[in-house]
């Protein structure tokens, strides 16, 4: 650990090359591997190079104009540009950028809305919601009264007749809307209809298909939702974080919620690489890219489909295909070593009623943002899902390895 003594002009290799190395390693496998998986994604160099900046020491616990320490001028500035091109790019009357994650904007988003040991109504972790929409393991289980509404065993998709019915069962001053494994479209203005009759407050989270809503490309539930909360770093393609989306009147609720009510100071290094990516959304090539994600993990789908794979809701409308192994022969904790082994990152997922536990499944959830931002069309998704096909049926990971190696030499990482 010698040359391990603080030296803070030293380069990472100099002053720690243990860690150095893991991150070259990471870089690597990056590189040398596909990921499938659907919340993922590559941002650019540019986000890269903003949150890796020196920003990343100040304190600005606060919001622009009003902060709690001398020196935020600048950080001032990083965020009002974050969140006025935020706003800018969803249409949306005001934006808070300081979410560490999707998480705590769940958490900030509810607590405005419901307070403490308010009623909520989500959609079950196991159907296609989230951990935060009300599982019992998860803040939102614990802080709130939460009930819970499913899918369609038949088809996979929501049914709004069921969400009314719990609705009014239960009065949550909360509804939420969206999930991490539904593949298809919302009709947030059906749901905004239901929490109406109930007196209940609209939550949209869009974690999944934000990049795919900011483009146009799905339909988009600001000006509908009372709040909608996401992640950055899914479809969106920026850093790490969250973001909240609420009108003029629910801003100050939000913003008190967020902070001081579930942080601390922001993380101001992210801050600016979410302000340079929503700079990216804003360029038209940003509509074509979703454009590219939806036809990929549709083309995907398809080609599942037709050659014998049963896809949760018979395909997609957005960047996530969702299979059903249960006809199959092989869980989803089988499926994904097989994938991994063939160097594609894909990851195991419950589908609608599961028979197995959270940590085998009977699905795999794929997802085409990471593939689409590396360049990848529609040969290469025909070629993916051919090696997904082969490694279901029990063929040899070894053998696909080449394929996925091949493609990810051609098409490298930005
Ligand atoms: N891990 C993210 C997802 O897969 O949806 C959100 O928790």
């Amino acid at each position: 650990m010698s040359s391990n003594q603080a030296n803070p002009s030293r380069s990472l290799r100099d002053q720690d090359p243990e860690v150095a190395n893991l991150l070259e390693r990471e870089d690597a496998r990056q590189s040398s591997t596909l990921t499938l998986i659907a919340s993922e994604n590559h941002c650019s160099q540019a986000v890269r190079e903003a949150c890796s900046s020196r920003i990343t020491d100040k304190y600005a616990e606060g919001y622009p104009g009003k902060r709690y320490y001398g020196g935020c001028e600048v950080a001032d500035q990083v965020e009002d540009l974050a969140r006025t091109r935020a706003a800018k790019l969803f249409g949306a009357e005001e934006a808070n950028v300081q979410p560490h994650s999707g998480s705590t904007a769940n958490l900030a988003a509810m607590v405005a809305l419901a307070g403490p040991n308010g009623r909520i109504l989500g959609m079950a972790l196991k159907a296609g919601g989230h951990l935060t929409h009300g599982h019992q393991k998860s803040h939102s289980g614990m802080l709130f009264s939460v009930h819970q509404y499913g899918v369609r065993g038949a088809d996979g998709r929501i049914d709004l007749d069921e969400v009314r019915k719990l609705a009014k069962e239960h009065q949550p001053h909360v509804l939420i809307a969206g999930g991490s494994s539904y593949p298809r479209a919302i009709d947030y203005a059906a749901f905004a209809s239901i929490a109406k009759e109930v007196g209940a407050k609209l939550l949209a989270d869009i974690a999944h298909p934000a990049g795919l809503i900011a483009a146009g490309v799905m339909p988009s539930p600001v000006g509908i939702a009372d709040v909608v909360t996401m992640t950055t770093h899914k479809t969106l393609r920026g850093p790490r974080g969250g973001l909240i989306l609420c009108s003029k009147e629910t801003a100050k609720l939000i913003h008190s919620a967020v902070f001081p009510g579930a942080q601390g100071g922001p993380l101001m290094h992210q801050i600016a690489g979410k302000a340079v990516a929503f700079g990216e959304a804003l360029q038209p090539s940003f509509r074509a890219y979703q454009t590219r994600v939806r036809d990929n993990a549709a083309a995907l789908a398809n080609r599942l489909r037709d050659n014998g794979l049963d896809i949760v809701t018979g395909g997609t409308d957005s960047h996530i295909v969702l299979v059903d192994l249960r006809k199959a022969g092989v869980t989803g904790a089988e499926a994904e070593a097989r994938a991994l082994a063939a160097g594609l990152s894909v990851n195991k997922n419950a589908v609608p009623e599961d028979p197995l536990p959270p940590m085998v499944t009977s699905g795999l959830r794929l997802g085409t943002a990471a593939a689409t931002t590396r360049g990848m069309g529609l040969p290469q998704i025909a070629q993916l899902a051919d090696v997904i096909l082969g490694l279901v049926r029990g063929e040899d990971p070894e053998r696909h390895r080449k394929t996925v190696a091949a493609l990810c030499a051609e098409f490298p990482m930005p």
